[in-house]
Formats: structure tokens, C-alpha cells, sequence
């Protein structure tokens, strides 16, 4: 059995080229970072990769990691800029025993060091974006953390491997060195091949208090289905923070176990994308429901018309 399924429309290009690999035996950890980069490289999404939203001073810096299910090989980088294809520098980073977790100037080095491509990451697109929400921001007093998305895939290959990965440009109008949950284990992302992976996208601040990720595979481990193990972590964290702080983020969490089982819970509309052997790559739209549980269709034509017009939207 093969399998993957990742957090939000955007992912859906990458699915379909890692579908053609796990069909073919490529393994996962291949596949998840082809599949990453699709996202990474295409330009109109905002919050990966080039073309991502950049910090308040309107530099673009990233985060990203790969974890592999079989060994627990993490590697991570985070506040990273001009580098093309973060999450290959993360998987990089996995086959080292030393410094697999890099920040800002030091994972530029390396990458550099490495030879992995260069490119500044601002679009001119975005940079309009930026500006202009500068000046609604000062104007308007509005909250400047809205719309970020960050793309995190589960993969399972034929051989039984399971890997996670996460890439993102963080929170819209981060502080210059604002790292998120997505470059941070058991937080953004974790698997264990012999139970499962769970990727995480949302407002990190919250997603790192509950090591959600973690939580996750853990309640696999005990036996629950993907499917009650994200709502399960998901409800009960909610209702701590909710009791604790009066106020929760936005989050949603995507989960695989090893034989391809999936599961997902969310506190907002979300879309994400599943393929396994025994089924065709699907764009899912989620609805919270009151008490905890996602209402799932799959993407209606006019849903996918409306993505596509928005995010080709030129910005004026
Ligand atoms: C972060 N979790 O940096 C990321 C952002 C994200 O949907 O996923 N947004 O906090």
C-alpha cells in the first residue's frame, strides 16, 4: 500500500507527481519532497516558498523539515531567505547526526555551501501584497497575522516507509526571526513508520503548546484510526487552551497511519488532498462541526473555479 495526503488545495500538483513515483516503488522520502516542491516552486501560492509572504520588513524567510518515519532522521531549517527549495535542504539535513536543525544565516550557508539553487524568494507580485497591507494595517488598526498556509504532507511507500514534511513562509508580517511550529518536531510534523505521521498547519504559536503532532501519532500508537486520533488531540487541546486563555488559533492537522487509514480535524474551513493505492487523488473540503468532528466533501467544480480565480487574483 502507498499513500499520501497533505494540507490544502495547493498540494494537489504535488500529490499527482507523487503518485506517479509511489505507483512506480520510488520511495517516500522522494516523493514527499518532489511533491514539496511542486508547491515550493509555483509562484502564485502565498505562504511557500517563492512567491510566499514575506516578515513586517518584507523579507521572505522559511521554514521547513523532513522527518524519516524509519529511523526518526529529522532535519529542519528555519528563518531561512533566497533559498530555492527549503525543504530539500531539511531532507539534506536528515542524513547528518550533528547540526540538523539550522537557523537563519547558518542554513544559508549551508545551503550555499552544498550547492543548493539560489533565488530571491519576493515576488514582485507579493512585494505589491505587502505593500499594500502595510498601509490597510497602519490605516484600518487591523491584525496583520491573517491568511498563511502552510503545505504539510504524511507519505507512505510500498516498502512500508513513512516520512512527513512541512514548508512554509510562517505568519504573514512576522517579526524578522519568528520561527513557527512547521520547523519543529512532534509540533509542525512527526512519524513513526510502524504507526503512522501527522503534519500540522495553523497559527504555530498555539500548534507548538500542544506538541499536536506528537499527540497525534501517539494516539495511533495506542490504536486509534487516524480519524479519531486528530480529532481526539485536537478537541482536547482546544478545550485546554480554550479553559486556560480564553482564545485558540486557527489550526488543522492531516494524519496517514502505516497501512494508509487517513484522518483529519480542523477548527476552520480547510481543503487538503489525499491519494493511496486504492484511491484516486481527491481535493476534500472540511467544515468544523460543533461538536469537534469535520464535515468532509470532496471540492465541488465551483469551489476549484473560485481557488483558481483567486489565487491568479492581480493585485492593484
Ligand atoms: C506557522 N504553522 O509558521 C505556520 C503557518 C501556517 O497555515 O501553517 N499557516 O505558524
Amino acid at each position: 500500500m502507498w499513500g499520501i495526503i497533505a494540507t490544502w488545495r495547493m498540494s494537489y500538483e504535488g500529490v499527482i507527481k507523487a503518485k506517479a513515483l509511489l505507483e512506480n516503488g520510488t520511495d517516500a522520502g522522494h516523493g514527499i519532497e518532489v511533491a514539496i516542491k511542486e508547491v515550493e516552486n509555483y509562484p502564485d501560492y502565498k505562504s511557500v516558498g517563492y512567491g510566499g509572504l514575506p516578515n513586517e520588513n518584507g523579507i521572505v524567510e522559511l521554514d521547513a523539515a523532513y522527518m524519516d518515519g524509519d529511523t526518526f532522521a529529522i532535519g529542519a531549517v528555519a528563518g531561512v531567505k533566497n533559498v530555492k527549495n527549503p525543504v530539500s535542504v531539511a531532507k539534506q539535513l536528515s542524513k547528518d547526526i550533528f547540526n540538523i536543525f539550522l537557523v537563519g544565516v547558518g542554513a544559508e550557508q549551508y545551503a550555499q555551501k552544498e550547492g543548493f539553487e539560489k533565488q530571491n524568494m519576493l515576488t514582485s507580485k507579493v512585494k505589491t501584497f505587502y505593500e499594500k497591507r502595510v498601509k490597510e494595517i497602519y490605516e484600518k488598526d487591523l491584525s496583520p497575522y491573517d491568511g498563511h498556509d502552510t503545505v504539510g504532507m504524511v507519505c507512505l511507500d510500498q516498502w512500508g516507509k513513512m516520512v512527513t514534511a512541512t514548508s512554509t513562509s510562517g505568519l504573514f508580517m512576522k517579526k524578522t526571526g519568528r520561527i513557527g511550529d512547521s520547523a519543529l518536531s512532534g509540533s509542525g510534523f512527526y512519524v513513526d513508520s510502524e504507526v503512522g505521521g501527522a503534519t500540522a498547519t495553523g497559527l504555530g504559536e498555539d500548534l507548538m503548546k500542544g506538541c499536536i503532532s506528537y499527540e497525534i501519532v501517539r494516539l495511533m500508537s495506542e490504536g486509534f484510526h487516524p480519524q479519531i486520533a486528530c480529532e481526539t488531540a485536537i478537541g482536547r487541546f482546544t478545550e485546554k487552551l480554550e479553559k486556560r486563555t480564553g482564545r485558540v488559533g486557527a489550526f488543522s492537522v492531516v494524519a496517514m497511519d502505516k497501512t494508509g487509514n487517513w484522518g483529519i480535524a480542523t477548527n476552520v474551513e480547510f481543503s487538503f488532498v489525499v491519494a493511496t493505492q486504492t484511491q484516486e487523488p481527491v481535493i476534500y473540503l472540511a467544515y468544523p462541526e460543533e461538536n469537534g468532528t469535520a464535515r468532509i466533501e470532496e471540492a465541488s467544480p465551483e469551489w476549484l473555479a473560485a481557488f483558481a480565480e483567486r489565487i491568479k487574483h492581480v493585485i492593484e
